[in-house]
């Protein structure tokens, strides 16, 4: 066989292209990571090859035992990792994590709440445009206006009066700590089921370091890719009395063959997620994200809810002529990476916004602190301020290049590409 880079050059050239894109540019998508060499080569590895269609032990197919192996393991860490009853590692992403679980205790034409998209939540939570607002009926909650945060008094008059049937908190905007045990209050109160979908902050919830939503809630959801630094995936977490719907939702409700790669390369991400260096990780990752949001807001910019609890913040630009989109990419061509985003109260098209998320989980894994976070902050605030200086653009590209350098992030597959390539 032979090597990626002799058999498919321009393949091999794109990788290469984003290898140095990753290694030269400030990634700050919240939702973003650099995974470890050991995750990658599980990833990449001969586990691709195998069906497994069923759970270890019970699989359709023949030659299952050393992929069993490695879903047990990965089951056992996830357990370990989050205490929860009832896993499956399977969920291709966080959507189809969150699908299982609805249609574990749901049927279309029943009534669920979740976070309004323009609010923090996610697609799946409701939104029409997606097979949860398409199937279910909706009532979507919001933040308060004024304060950026979840109003708990308004969610309960709210499931007072619609009456859903499950309630699902989480999102994927939201830079403040959410209250489990108050959702579990109002779902009590009325009824319904409660689903955490935990995809942003699980690396923050499974260190302790965020409220953790397994004691109050009957469905948890995650993906494994952001703070959890894993590989991208999904995984689905529940109560005993859920375990068996939501396993045959996953296979063969809504999945075919699992990943088993990727399946392999979670149980890796979960066994660095065990080790106590993870958690200092976890801490940085909300240090650099609260040092970034104080320079900003003393720079002048206005924060969603005024800060942030967690890895990620949301610049609210409604108040100026600047654009989310036009800010993202005044900021691109510094090769500073964020994404535009709607705040509450949007009133820009899901193109334009009035918003910008930032977030640290990607910089803290490549070593960066406090200091960093500084600069960083002061070129975000100089480039807001002059977004169409195409020289500043250029001044501050420079300085992001110098700083990356100093911050480096597989350096050994950055030197093994080119020599491929030649
Ligand atoms: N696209 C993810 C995010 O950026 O938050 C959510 O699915």
């Amino acid at each position: 066989m032979h090597s990626l880079a002799a058999q498919d050059p321009k393949i091999a050239r794109f990788i290469l292209n984003e290898l140095e894109r990753q290694e030269a540019g400030l990634e700050m998508i919240a939702s973003e990571n650099y995974v470890s060499e050991a995750v990658l080569a599980a990833q990449g590895s001969v586990l691709t090859n195998k069906y497994a269609e069923g759970l270890p032990g019970k699989r359709y197919y023949g030659g299952c035992e050393f992929v069993d192996a490695a879903e047990d393991l990965a089951r056992e860490r996830a357990r370990k990792l989050f205490g929860c009853e009832r896993v499956n590692v399977q969920p291709h992403s966080g959507s189809q994590a969150n699908m299982a679980a609805y249609m574990a205790v749901l049927e279309p034409g029943d009534r669920i709440m979740g976070m309004d998209l323009s609010h923090g939540g996610h697609l799946t939570h409701g939104s029409p445009v997606n097979f949860s607002g398409r199937l279910y009926e909706v009532s979507a909650y919001g933040v308060d206006e004024d304060s950026g945060r979840i109003d708990y008094d308004a969610l309960r008059q709210q499931a007072l009066a619609y009456g859903p049937k499950m309630i699902i908190c989480g999102g994927s905007a939201y830079p403040r700590e959410i209250d489990f045990a108050r959702f579990r209050a109002v779902a009590d109160e009325v009824g319904a089921l409660l689903l955490a979908d935990i995809a942003h902050i699980a690396g923050l919830v499974c260190t302790g370091l965020h409220a953790d939503p397994i004691p109050h809630c009957d469905f948890v959801t995650t993906t494994t890719h952001k703070t959890l630094r894993g590989p991208r995936g999904g995984l689905a977490m529940c109560r005993e009395e859920f375990g068996k719907r939501m396993n045959s939702r996953v296979f063969p409700g809504i999945q075919g063959g699992p990943l088993m790669h990727v399946i392999a390369a979670k149980a890796v991400a979960f066994g660095e997620a065990l080790q106590p260096q993870f958690k200092d990780y976890a801490k940085q990752v909300i240090t650099n994200a609260q040092a970034l949001a104080q320079r900003l807001t003393a720079g002048g910019l206005n924060l969603v809810s005024g800060g942030t609890d967690n890895h990620l913040l949301l610049v609210d630009l409604s108040a100026t002529e600047l654009t989310g989109k036009a800010a993202e990419a005044a900021l691109g061509a510094a090769d500073i990476t964020v994404n535009k985003n709607t705040v509450p109260g949007e009133t820009r098209s899901p193109f334009v916004t009035s918003g910008l998320r930032i977030g640290t989980p990607a910089l803290t894994t490549r070593g960066m602190k406090e200091p960093e976070m500084s600069a960083i902050g002061d070129w975000i605030l100089k480039i807001l301020n002059d977004p169409e200086d195409s020289a500043l653009h250029a001044q501050v590209k420079d300085e992001v290049t110098a700083l990356c350098q100093r911050f480096p992030i597989y350096p050994d597959r950055l030197d093994a590409a080119r020599g491929a390539i030649g």
